[in-house]
């Protein structure tokens, strides 16, 4: 049967142009096959065929222009409508998952066994302590009370805690209806989340485990130390990771799984300044060698260690940046968002992977740290869980002082869906809390804020006695057989090994939601007087002979006086129990961690075919580079080798962009798929979401979609599969709102395009000052492995696209790209002949106006501002007589960097021949002074001013952008082409190639104001 294919409905389009037919006559298609491409002036966008079948004829061709309803194609579907068969990844298929199908050694699948079943354990009934009664004053009804209490306990044992919780939330939502406006509290008691009766024990060897705990924070406090004795330029950390050592280890010996060739490992963010922590262990685990601990922040010229987690330079070790504070938490968060989205999309196996990030408890302070946590808590990240080292201390002091970091961190996180779990006080104070029938001991607890914890352990045990449990006598009877040491013992839950490994051991088997733990610790734990749990703890990095025999004997380190005098490393044998104990721990669980590995095939290029179109005049059909890059994407979306790769990722701006036609095309990620009809699903652009959909429709969060590009950009390394995430933003709200996590994208080695879209600081004439961006691109030269282009033509920005893949993502460079497009209509010209590696380079001669005229001028622009050159060229030429050669600057970050880099060699090279920068190359025969324009500040095109040896005239936007049309802020800035003829003609006078009078008639003329400030006071 012969059936017509029509346009459906394309929203508020008419007349929509073809630019693209995507079938012929007598081919077969599926469901949803593309027929044509459509393309208006704003967007362009596929249209697929409604059913499978052979087309017999075509009733349009490219050019057309076509509304809802116009024919398209005549289909014949006589055949079954076939509905399109969903691509199910192969069960070890090399091309989808990307994991390698190796042979697998028994010994090794038996580890990894061992492994998996260690943490893999089904978890037990829970079963809810009885509520404990103390005197409250400002209990009205204390007999009512206890009656309720009662019915409560009663109910909790008959049936349990589902039904409590399920009566309290019918009382709590009664009292609502009855005027009530008290919330529901999210705080629990401050004691931990986890009764002692329910705790998972830990099956490790507690002596051992000590041993080689205290044996690591010895070396880790040595290495500080001794770096410092060294030179006290050097600085590092000792208290930090003092109080984290247990949170650690317990990870590391028990539950952290690394990475093998059958299984794609935790993923584990360590907090940056716990580092030297980190290298003690490696340093144990025999990764690391006394010569590099010795090194220790000395990374230049030797084989030192880096300050902090940075991948940049310990490419091999670590794993995640983490010391800009706030940005472990938030890419974490995207990191364990993304690898579910992997999952979804079939591209890798579920694995049960979970993501650990350590940070601590000022680091809160910082929004990134907790901006994102809803996002965990709605996509149900339950791969996910946060260890908040809560040792009460910040670098200046207490966190909270006069609160409870913990009970508020319980509040916001309880608050936003998490499971959290405290982890306050260690076993010693379990008896205690059983003994204590009054409730007291609960109440003191609540009652203490938190600038008194952190003087209780930074006094002693009478201390403790007189002012924590002084307060009431039925309390200080409840310790009254208790030594002062005693007393002092009573320790933490972030330093009792069993209560991290209960609330670790329930952290991975939450289902459906992501954790927190919350562990109370001590800063500068065991450092004693010189830096326990007092407001210079952070600080201390330099402990006299005295602090380090005290810190030795606290942990009992067998080193002689001598040397710890010498601050000597301490590493048992290879044989000893503990270095025995400590590898096969990590064998058990598959590996070493930290480890930064990549096994990730390249993505094979696409065909030049892709790309042909961009590189055709675009004829009289006017369009901006972010449509270019939008027809580009789609493109490559039909390409079976990039097209699962891609990973389109947007802030709430794909209409901006005209990139709605992904939604329906690729679908937009959403872990629980489409829960209702879209109101536009009639439509070809409809909001589309999809378990298995591909667009990162972020919502408005640069932050979140930045760390979403950092996720996708590094999977080659996180989970051997190279994917190439486009980030398409709002140029101003890029580099400017999210530059430190841009800069941490650069020391992850993340792959990807960003995209600064709508960019220049006239190109988006109404919006104005807060939108106008006029120095991303120099924000992006500052980034090493940044590589930025400003292109101005369709194929400039194919070219460098094309070759952007090539190198990222088949040679596997560990660069970024950052491209600014535009919004701007135009007309695009065919690519001139031979200027391929021009544009990659950053310029390429675009064209010559000779008139035989005896001036010249070098004319070299980017972006829009190209565009006033080229007429300016015109002008100058017809007009007054003055040959030009118009230069397209792709990019003046790349032609400084290799301006940079020749005057290096050259300096270096004083006797022999100097070297041509690029710059020069191009220039060094051209007649004429140098006139530099961009839609950017003055410096971007001033960079190039010391690599060549003519006369440079540069102009830009310099100031603050504000609302006008682009042909009056272009006037405004002094960028539009009568600015820039007027501005050549003055500068050929002031060369002495031609009288001034030129340019004072051209001032005339064109109506410029002598008087009219600097755009930059305006
Ligand atoms: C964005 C940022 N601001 C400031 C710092 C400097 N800094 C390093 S550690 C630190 C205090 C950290 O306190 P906390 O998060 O409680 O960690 P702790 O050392 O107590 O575990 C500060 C302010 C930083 N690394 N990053
Ligand atoms: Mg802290």
């Amino acid at each position: 049967m012969s059936t017509k294919i029509t346009v459906p409905d394309i929203g508020d389009f008419d007349n929509v142009e073809i630019i693209e037919i995507l079938t012929k006559p007598g081919s077969k298609i599926k469901k949803n096959d593309p027929i044509v491409t459509l393309e208006s002036d704003k967007s362009s966008v596929e249209v697929p065929s409604p059913f499978a079948g052979v087309i017999s004829s075509l009733e349009v061709k490219i050019g057309d222009k076509v509304s809802k309803g116009s024919v398209l194609a005549i289909i014949e579907d006589n055949k079954a409508k076939e509905v399109e068969t969903p691509k199910t990844p192969k069960k070890n298929g090399q091309e989808v998952s990307g994991l390698k199908k190796e042979e697998i050694l028994p010994e090794t699948e038996k580890i990894i066994k061992v492994a998996e079943s260690a943490t893999i354990e089904e978890p037990k009934e829970k079963i809810e302590i009885k509520s404990k009664l103390y005197s409250d004053r400002h209990d009205l009804d204390p007999v009512e009370t206890q009656e309720w209490l009662e019915s409560l306990d009663a109910v909790v044992k008959k049936d349990g805690n589902d039904r409590a919780q399920y009566l309290l939330k019918k009382l709590i939502g009664e009292a609502y209806k009855e005027g009530s406006n008290q919330p529901i509290t999210r705080i629990t008691p401050y004691i931990n989340t986890i009764p002692a009766e329910l705790e998972t024990k830990s099956p490790g060897d507690q002596n051992i485990e000590r041993r080689i705990r205290s044996l690591i924070r010895w070396n880790a406090a040595a290495m500080v130390v001794k770096a410092n004795k060294k030179n006290p330029e050097l600085g590092g950390h000792i208290g930090t990771f003092a109080s984290a050592a247990t949170l650690y280890d317990v990870g590391m010996n028990h539950f952290w799984r690394a990475k093998s060739n059958t299984f794609g490992g935790d993923l584990i963010y360590f907090q940056g300044h716990s580092a030297p922590g980190i290298y003690a262990r490696a340093f144990l685990e025999g990764r690391l060698t006394t010569k590099q601990l010795e090194n220790f922040r000395q990374e230049v010229g030797v084989e030192g260690l880096s300050s902090y987690p940075h991948p940049w330079l310990m490419p091999k070790f670590w794993q995640f940046p983490t010391v800009s504070m706030g940005l472990g938490p938030v890419l974490s968060i995207y990191q364990a968002r993304f690898t579910k989205y992997l999952i979804n999309r079939g591209l890798i196996k579920d694995e049960g992977r979970k993501i650990w990030t350590f940070l601590g408890d000022g680091e809160t302070d910082e929004p990134e740290s907790l901006g994102a946590i809803s996002l965990a808590s709605r996509e149900k990240l339950d791969n996910l869980i946060f260890v908040i080292n809560c040792n009460l201390q910040r670098l200046d002091g207490p966190v909270r002082g006069n609160g409870k970091i913990i009970q508020e961190l319980e509040g916001i996180f309880r608050g936003a869906g998490w499971n959290v779990i405290k982890v306050i006080w260690g076993s010693y104070w379990d008896q205690l809390l059983t003994k204590d029938t009054s409730g007291l001991l609960i109440k003191r607890m609540n009652e203490c804020v938190d600038g008194e914890y952190q003087a209780f352990k930074a006094n002693n045990g009478a201390y403790v006695r007189e002012k924590f449990f002084g307060k009431y006598p039925a309390l200080k009877e409840l310790v009254s057989s208790m030594t002062d040491r005693d007393v002092w013992k009573l320790n933490r839950g972030g330093h009792d090994p069993h209560k991290v490994y209960a609330a670790y051991d329930e952290a991975i088997k939450t289902k459906g939601k992501p954790t927190v733990i919350l562990a109370k610790t001590i800063k500068g734990y065991g450092m004693g007087k010189s830096g326990e749990s007092i407001n210079i703890t952070h600080q201390q990095k330099k402990l006299g002979e005295e602090d380090l025999l005290y810190y030795r004997d606290r942990f009992d380190i067998p080193l002689t006086d001598k040397q710890v005098k010498n601050i000597e490393f301490y590493k048992p044998k290879e044989n000893s129990d503990e270095i025995e104990y400590l590898k096969e721990r990590r064998m058990k669980l598959g590996g070493n961690l930290p480890e930064r590995t990549s096994y990730a095939k390249s993505i094979k290029q696409p065909s030049k075919d892709i790309f042909e179109n961009l590189l055709k005049s675009s004829g009289d059909r006017e369009m901006s580079t972010t449509m270019a890059l939008v027809r580009m994407l789609t493109s490559l979306l039909r390409d079976k080798n990039i097209a699962p790769k891609l990973v389109p990722i947007i802030p709430d701006e794909a209409r901006t962009f005209g990139m709605e036609g992904f939604f329906r095309k690729i679908g937009i990620y959403a872990h629980e798929g489409q829960k209702y009809e879209p109101e536009d699903s009639e439509q070809l652009s409809s909001y589309r979401e999809d378990k298995k959909g591909q667009v990162l429709e972020e919502g408005i969060t640069e932050t979140g979609a930045m760390s979403s590009f950092i996720a996708a950009g590094t999977s080659y390394t996180n989970h051997d599969l190279e994917m190439i995430p486009v980030y398409t933003f709002y140029s101003m709200f890029g580099f400017q709102r999210v530059m430190d996590l841009i800069w941490s994208a650069g020391d992850s080695q993340a792959r990807g395009f960003l995209i600064g879209a709508t960019s220049g600081r006239t190109t988006l004439a109404g919006e104005g000052l807060q939108h106008q961006d006029g120095h991303s691109q120099l924000l992006a030269s500052t980034i090493p492995n940044c590589i930025s282009y400003d292109p101005t033509f369709a194929y400039e920005l194919a070219i460098i696209f094309q070759d952007g893949l090539r190198r990222m993502h088949d040679q596997q460079e560990n660069i970024f790209y950052y491209l600014t497009t535009m919004n701007e209509n135009y007309k695009h010209p065919e690519m001139p002949k031979d200027c391929e590696k021009g544009i990659l380079q950053g310029m390429y001669l675009y064209k010559e106006f000779k008139n035989k005229g005896k001036i010249n001028v070098q004319l070299l622009g980017s972006g829009t501002i190209l565009r006033e050159m080229i007429s300016a060229a015109e002008i100058l030429n017809k007009e007054y007589n003055i040959d030009s050669d118009v230069w397209s600057v792709t990019s003046f970050n790349e032609l400084r960097k290799n301006g940079m880099k020749t005057e290096r060699t050259n300096l270096l090279n004083p006797s022999i021949k100097p070297e041509k920068s690029y710059v020069e190359s191009c220039l060094n025969k051209k007649d004429g002074p140098i006139i530099a324009a961009s839609d950017y500040m003055r410096s971007f095109a001033d960079q190039i001013r010391p690599y060549t040896t003519k006369s440079f005239y540069s102009f830009g936007t310099d100031g603050y952008g504000r609302s006008d049309s682009r042909k009056n802020l272009r006037k405004f800035f002094e960028v539009d082409k009568e600015h820039i003829v007027t501005y050549t003609l003055s500068a050929l006078a002031k060369e002495q190639l031609i009288s001034s009078t030129y340019a004072e008639k051209a001032i005339k003329k064109y109506k410029i104001d002598k008087n009219k400030p600097m755009p930059t006071v305006l």
